[in-house]
């Protein structure tokens, strides 16, 4: 069983008004009620521990609460994007499709909400602002705007893609229409019939808005500044007969995605693209293409290491887009040229390519022109004025660090996180950073998150921070704090094997490239899912190495 602190209960803060309010005691705070942070509560409280959980929203969910716009749905299917660690859970719920949407996915975040009796241990509509370590007390003193709070351990479940790059396009406050971000979308939802409507942005987010957008608005456009390889989803229902199947093989196929590459179970290739003749290698592209989704990335095994390689399954697709789009000039505009095909996060979509065949859509290629400004009617672009009812930016977000910088934390000496940082993310195994004892980052940069499926990379790191938690507090221990040392090295390990791939080539989010003035470092971790681990598992049996363990003094 875990020890509780007991040593602050006197303490106290006051409020405005001038009273008095305790300062609340726990033995570890979760920022976050996302998927990470409902899984860590599930845990940790579970060892008798004193666990609260906070979240800015109004209830559980993250990212699939405040993300509601049209086509909307999990690019991972949803038999894998799923919680593993109750086979009860797993045998209960019942996924409709092969990719669940939105309100599915949001719905089953509730029902797990419920079924763990997790509400009770959250506390919604609260914003964490600051944390500052303590050293005398050996605990985080947390702002949040529901009072401080104190804590042993300190959780950022904060997610990677939860802060939105706001658009920064001058004028916006003149416009007369209305303007939604894809991340913070109405809950009441937007009606855009007879619209006049404008998309900014070609990421994910806006290829699964626009085929429907088109479908309801008077005249659709976007505007794009880079385009990007989207492969078919080919979504549709699961029949019973799947689901019987899936659910039969979950043992089996939950063990394969934690140890594969990928953290998702298509199959990989072990053979390079150039050991195949081109009309075999066609085959290979056509079968992925059929299958739909990440899983074409695995096509060959050097697509993600060799730009000629690359270059193929670019064509593959380029070549699909010019199959589709009837308009020559289109799929050129469509067809990306400037960046190896899933340096910048591949895209899944339903019906987007097809979509720009409609009257009623037009695209704006914006590269070398770009948005002037905001008018009160609509969008400059080029000299020319485009004019709008509604604007829709799907202009992504502040990936990675956004979250956990939004945050001022500061460590021991009092240094700040956001200094640490400030020529890019600086940790160990993505999780634990010198200087910040009993601090730690699930999916952080540098750990492989967003290039896995985010379920299993999720499940592990709350496993692993868990049994971490369950280690110091059972063996009478106060902190644990990554070593200089071993940051270095990690930080080094995490670059070079980036380094050994096309990503850094690209200016993608990946790269901190899509937010003006971040530093441009790759902030994943590459080495596959099954490697990472194997590393933190060793970092465990070697007695937590690269980290140093406190007792109390
Ligand atoms: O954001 P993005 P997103 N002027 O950054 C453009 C996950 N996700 O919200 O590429 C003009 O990918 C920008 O152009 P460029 C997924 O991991 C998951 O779409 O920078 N254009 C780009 O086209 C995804 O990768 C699901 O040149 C501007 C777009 O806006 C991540 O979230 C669904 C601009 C931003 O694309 C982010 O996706 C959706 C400007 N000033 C998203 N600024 C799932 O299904 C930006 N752009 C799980």
């Amino acid at each position: 069983m875990g020890t509780r602190i007991v040593r602050l209960e006197s303490t106290e803060q006051s409020d405005t008004a001038g009273d008095s309010k305790p300062v609340e005691l726990f033995d570890v705070l979760i920022v976050g009620a996302g998927f990470s942070g409902l899984y860590l509560l599930h845990l940790l409280r579970g060892r008798g521990l004193s666990v609260k959980a906070v979240d800015i929203a109004p209830t559980v969910g993250g990212t699939w609460y405040w993300n509601r716009y049209p086509g909307l749905r999990c690019d991972v299917e949803s038999m894998t994007y799923s919680y593993s660690f109750s086979e009860e859970l797993e045998q209960e719920w019942q996924w409709s499709q092969r990719y669940a949407p939105q309100a599915e996915i949001l719905r089953y975040l509730e029902h797990v909400a419920d079924r763990f009796d997790l509400r009770r241990d959250i506390r919604f509509e609260t914003a964490v602002t600051a944390a500052d370590w303590d050293d005398h007390e050996r605990a985080w003193c947390v702002t949040t705007s529901d009072g401080l709070v104190q804590a042993r351990f300190l959780l950022m479940a904060t997610g990677c893609l939860s802060v939105p790059k706001p658009p920064d396009f001058a004028g916006l406050d003149q416009f007369g229409g209305t303007w939604h971000h894809t991340a913070n979308w109405p809950h009441e939802g937007v009606d855009f019939t007879g619209q006049r409507v404008a998309v900014v942005g070609t990421g994910s987010s806006a290829i699964q808005a626009i085929p429907l957008i088109a479908q309801q608005a008077e005249h659709l456009t976007v505007f794009q500044r880079t385009a990007n390889f989207t492969i078919p989803a080919w979504n549709g229902p699961l029949t019973a007969d799947d689901v019987r199947t899936r659910k039969a093989t979950y043992p089996a196929t939950r063990e394969l995605a934690r140890r594969g590459d990928t953290g998702d179970i298509w199959p990989l290739s072990t053979c390079k693209a150039f050991e195949m003749t081109e009309q075999e290698r066609h085959a290979v592209y056509e079968r992925r293409w059929t299958q739909g989704s990440f899983s074409f990335l695995s096509s060959f095994d050097d697509l993600a290491t060799d730009m000629a390689a690359n270059e193929t399954a670019a064509e593959f697709v380029r070549s699909k887009i010019r199959g589709i789009v009837e308009s020559a000039e289109v799929a050129e505009l469509l067809s990306p040229r400037d960046h190896p095909l899933g340096t910048k996060r591949l895209c899944v979509d339903t019906d987007y390519y097809v979509t720009y065949n409609r009257s009623n859509v037009e695209l704006v290629d914006i590269r070398n022109t770009p948005i002037e400004q905001i008018t009160a009617a609509g969008l400059l672009v080029g000299g020319r004025e485009y004019a709008f009812d509604i604007i829709v930016f799907a202009t992504g977000y502040d990936a990675m660090t956004g979250a956990i910088m939004n945050v001022d934390i500061r460590g021991r000496d009092g240094e700040v996180l956001r200094d640490k940082w400030v020529d890019g993310p600086r940790n160990y195994l993505g999780l634990t950073v010198h200087g910040f004892p009993n601090l730690f980052t699930l999916t952080g940069p540098g750990s492989p998150s967003v290039l896995s499926n985010m379920l299993t990379s999720i499940e592990q790191h709350a496993e692993w921070v868990d049994s971490c938690i369950g280690y110091v507090t059972e063996h009478g221990l106060e902190t644990i704090e990554a070593t200089q040392d071993a940051e270095d090295v990690w930080g080094s390990h995490v670059y070079e094997e980036a380094h050994k791939t096309l990503y850094p080539q690209a200016a993608s989010w990946y790269m901190g490239a899509n937010v003006p003035g971040k530093p441009r470092v790759f902030l994943p971790y590459i080495g596959g899912v099954g490697h990472y681990r194997e590393i933190c598992d060793e970092v465990v049996a070697k007695g937590y190495e690269g980290f140093v363990l406190t007792p109390p003094e």
